[in-house]
């Protein structure tokens, strides 16, 4: 696997790819990569000619008082782990040459990125879409990997490749749990011993919901009091910012599930941010 660290040099590389006809599929991280990421690579590896991972914590997808500074950045093992997961390329640009002096423009993204985690997160999607609409022409893909675990990410980056032409085909692939069931995160490594047990409830939580609906429970009312009623059984969660079903074309409510419904929680355990989700099929 070859580290390119200048948009210039990569931007040759994947001329060379280009040239020579090779499909090329993206995988965007932050890094601190775990078998989440490395489930994307290797599904990229397996459907794509060159695969290339980009390492970039986007400054401009944190609020003032997130994990910026602290975030984990261990990159000797993350490349480790993205060229034994099938990664040929890997792109971990300087934040100056992503974002250069004077850099102003924007990705509004509209209703999408304004609710759910948009309305916790302000400017979070505008953050996520411009930096990967960056990363989309500096790697020109055909295919790009999104994770289900950000489910409203994969949807936001959905549309805005379709509403730009951008002739990409984007991705979602499955959510990779723990064997308790917690989905992966970087941000799982902040948890605490007791914290980290503590956060099985959301995995309890959407799988108990998603019984309950096959059961022929289906009002929101229901469902919205059955996961609030589930997640107050944990001490530990010190906020619940939305645990509902909703949509999963347009992340609105639903009153009743029908064909399909999109379960999904954000919450506090203890000062970290935690979210989930889980597509149901009654
Ligand atoms: P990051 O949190 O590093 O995630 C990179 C990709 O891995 C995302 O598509 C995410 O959905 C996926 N992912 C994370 N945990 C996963 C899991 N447990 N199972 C499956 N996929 C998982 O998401 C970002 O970075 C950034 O917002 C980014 C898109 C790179 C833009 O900066």
């Amino acid at each position: 696997m070859r580290v390119i660290r200048a948009p210039q040099q990569m931007g040759q590389a994947v001329d060379r790819l280009r040239a020579r006809g090779q499909r090329i599929g993206v995988v965007p991280t932050m890094g601190a990569l775990h078998e989440g990421h490395c489930s994307l690579i290797r599904r990229a590896a397996r459907e794509c000619d060159a695969v290339i991972v980009t390492i970039f914590v986007n400054p401009l997808q944190f609020g003032p008082r997130e994990d910026f500074r602290r975030y984990p950045r261990p990159l000797a093992t993350d490349l480790r782990l993205a060229a034994s997961a099938g990664a040929t390329l890997a792109f971990v640009p300087p934040a100056a040459s992503v974002f250069p002096p004077g850099f102003q423009t924007r990705i509004a993204v509209g209703r999408l990125g304004a609710i759910w985690e948009g309305k916790v997160r302000p400017g979070h999607f505008t953050g996520v879409a411009t930096v990967v609409s960056i990363l989309f022409n500096l790697t020109r893909p055909h295919r790009a990997y999104f994770g289900q675990k950000d489910f409203q990410q994969a949807v936001i980056i959905k549309k805005m490749a379709k509403d730009l032409d951008m002739a990409i085909d984007v991705v979602i692939c499955p959510t990779i749990r723990e064997n308790d069931g917690l989905a992966m995160s970087s941000r799982n490594f902040y948890l605490n011993k007791d914290e980290r047990k503590a956060a099985t409830i959301i995995n309890k939580c959407l799988t108990q919901t998603t019984e309950l609906i096959k059961s022929g429970i289906i009002d929101i009312e229901s469902i919205r009091r059955f996961m609030k009623e589930k997640l107050s059984e944990e001490p530990l969660i010190t906020e619940i910012q939305y645990a509902s079903m909703y949509s999963p074309q347009t992340l609105d409510e639903l009153e009743r599930a029908g064909k399909e419904a999109l379960l999904a929680i954000a919450l506090k355990i203890g000062k970290t941010r935690l979210i989930d989700n889980m597509i149901v099929n009654p």
